[in-house]
């Protein structure tokens, strides 16, 4: 047996998903996820221009060859586009390979080690009564973990914050079809920083201490900035603090871990193992925040999580919208069979997505299970992906109220 076909699905039901379909000669079908927010062609023309006449003729039961075949033989190593498709080309072999096992993925990781995934959702509002109404409703479905963002005064609409108002709950989507160019937002770390301990005292005094809660600096504090952040919100009990710093330097985070005991999650922008080297050998991180999709897929995201696990350190893999499905059940297998699992992010898809990538996870009072479908427990159905042509989609610049370019 090999591989026969290998082609790439461009869809936007509601927003843009890149995807990849292998076809096997005994024709099993294998989908992975591609999709990389707001650069989504390049990973398409990766996989498409050079990628897919690699992988026909191959055999593909020989996952971690085909994975170091497209790793080591591309010469050019890591970064966000190769890592996405190397990803997408993983989950599709891991799909096939489970597919013909007749089993769902979970069990050729090693079988579940707990009996679902907790996970946790946004909660957002620009002003403290929006946000506290989304914790309510999220309360009521059952969640036990939120994460909080808010709005600041003296700034608009910033990150993770939706300006949709109360009772609307799965909004917030910060990828804008905005034409040629990304949307803009403005930012002030000093008054974001006089702000945020208040609010996370409000949350604790009317939800309690039960509530798990976390947040999203996502990557505006210079080091400094977030060791301050971290430990003026130490009396609330964040579950974590996650990107407080810019991902690039990992030795920041020496310094906020110097002065606070905040848990720190970071890496939904890292895309190997090589970019948490720092973080995991010397404990400067609680939990791994990458995902699946941009981190070479399961095989990769295994293997980093198993050498995070000898440090004491769990998982919290990304799960924003711009994660497919395809992407998030990748991740939901992986959650339910490792040891050191931390937490799952989840961000539910709308209607229109869910009518293309028809899913059989199931969600019952905070937690997820991936489900008993052979595989990854996804099909795209194909008819329904070509009514939603790709729109081009930018994640926003940020800018200092002086003008500066300052870190989304
Ligand atoms: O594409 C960017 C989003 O995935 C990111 O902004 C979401 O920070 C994010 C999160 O924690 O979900
Ligand atoms: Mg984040």
């Amino acid at each position: 047996m090999s591989i026969e076909s290998v082609d790439v699905v461009i869809t936007s039901p509601g927003r843009n998903f890149v995807t990849l379909k292998v076809v096997t000669s005994d024709g099993i079908v294998g989908w992975g996820d591609a999709t990389l927010n707001g650069r989504e062609l390049s990973v398409a023309s990766y996989l498409s221009d050079h990628v897919a006449s690699m992988l026909v003729g191959r055999d593909e039961d020989r996952i971690e060859d085909t994975w170091q075949y497209l790793y080591r033989g591309a010469y050019w190593r890591r970064g966000p586009v190769t890592m996405a498709a190397i990803a997408a080309v993983d989950m599709a072999l891991w799909d096939i390979k489970a597919k013909k096992a007749g089993m769902p993925l979970y069990q050729l990781l090693g079988g579940a080690s707990r009996d679902g995934v907790r996970v946790y959702a946004h909660a957002s509002g620009t002003d403290f009564e929006a946000l506290a109404n989304a914790i309510t409703g999220y309360r009521e479905l059952g969640f036990t973990a939120v994460r909080v963002q808010t709005g600041v005064p003296g700034l608009g609409q910033i990150y993770g914050v939706s300006a949709a108002g109360p009772g609307v709950r799965y909004d917030y989507e910060p990828a804008k079809r905005s034409g040629d160019r990304p949307a803009e937002e403005t930012w002030d770390t000093r008054q974001y920083l006089n702000h945020m301990p208040g609010v996370f005292a409000k949350i604790r005094e009317e939800f309690g201490t039960d509530l798990r809660l976390l947040h999203d600096g996502h990557h505006r504090m210079s080091p400094i900035e977030a060791a301050r952040f971290a430990k003026d919100v130490e009396p609330y009990d964040l579950f974590w603090l996650e990107d407080c710093t810019p991902g690039e330097d990992q030795a920041a985070l020496r310094l906020v871990r110097q002065h606070s005991t905040t848990p720190l999650a970071i890496g939904e922008v890292f895309n190997t193992v090589f970019d948490y080297q720092t973080l995991i050998t010397e404990r400067l991180i609680d939990y791994v925040r990458s995902a699946v999709t941009h981190t070479g897929g399961i095989t990769a995201m295994k293997k980093l999580l198993d050498f995070a696990a000898i440090y004491g350190i769990r998982s919290g893999i990304h799960g924003p919208t711009d994660i497919s499905p395809i992407g998030m059940a990748a991740a939901l297998h992986l959650d339910l069979a490792i040891h050191n699992f931390g937490i799952q992010e989840y961000m539910p898809h709308n209607e229109q997505t869910l009518e293309v990538f028809r899913t059989s996870f199931t969600f019952d009072r905070g937690f997820l299970h991936p489900g008993d479908q052979p595989g990854l427990g996804v099909e795209l159905d194909e008819e329904a992906a070509s009514a939603h042509e790709y729109t081009k989609a930018y994640l926003p610049v940020n800018r200092l109220l002086d003008g500066t370019v300052h870190d989304w």
